[in-house]
């Protein structure tokens, strides 16, 4: 069967939440129609709600009239209707902590969220305060314990690349926006997630002047 997907998002250079889902869907080569919607205008609100229940975006349109607008729930979505893809590791095991750590990222890490907000083009290095430090030091444990439990299968967090991945690029955005130096090990899975071909499509769509 041919899907239909349209994806509503926000402004590409700060709309972190709807990169998950975007990003997701390049990676994973499933085709869709998008629309952009600019935030932090007056008529952003109006705007998002002739498509968003919520009032927030992203949001996953199906040809078939669903909506869903939640990044994790359409990632889940995904991973329902296309499980050749394999969105999920395969293991049972790591798609368990796969699970977790993404549920972790979509509840959590609220002050690095309000103190480092995603900025594509922004090179604006400073350093965290208390909170985000907290989370950045947690962040950085995720990233080290799934690295060293799955290298061996290739540069991605769980080895292969994951719905996990997705939900972790707003933060590979931050770091590199905000400066923040990383040990070899960490710095290597930023760059598999910076350079990867559904990054560099979104920077470039967010107004990011690419070298070469
Ligand atoms: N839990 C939601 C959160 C989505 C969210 O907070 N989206 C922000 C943009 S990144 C939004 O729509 N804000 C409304 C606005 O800026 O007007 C998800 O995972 O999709």
């Amino acid at each position: 069967m041919e899907w239909d997907f349209t994806l509503v998002i926000g402004t590409k250079n700060w709309s972190s939440w709807s990169l998950r889902p975007w990003y997701l869907m390049r990676m994973a080569g499933i085709a869709f129609r998008e629309i952009e919607i600019p935030l932090r205008t007056a008529d952003s609100p109006a705007a998002i709600r002739q498509y968003s229940p919520s009032g927030l975006v992203p949001v996953l349109k199906t040809g078939d009239g669903l909506t869903i607008w939640d990044s994790l729930a359409i990632a889940e979505f995904l991973a329902d209707r296309f499980p050749a893809l394999q969105l999920w590791p395969a293991d049972s095991r790591a798609r368990a902590v796969a699970r977790s750590v993404s549920a972790e990222m979509h509840a959590g890490f609220r002050d690095l969220r309000i103190e480092w907000p995603m900025d594509i083009v922004g090179r604006t290095p400073r350093a965290p305060g208390e909170g985000a430090a907290r989370d950045i030091a947690r962040i950085c444990a995720i990233w080290r314990e799934a690295r060293q439990a799955y290298s061996a299968d290739g540069p991605f967090l769980f080895g292969r690349f994951s719905i996990a991945d997705a939900m972790y690029a707003p933060v590979v955005s931050r770091f590199i926006t905000y400066g923040l130096a990383l040990d070899p090990e960490l710095a290597a899975y930023r760059d598999t997630i910076w350079t990867s071909p559904g990054m560099l499509a979104w920077r470039q769509a967010a107004g990011e002047v690419l070298p070469g």
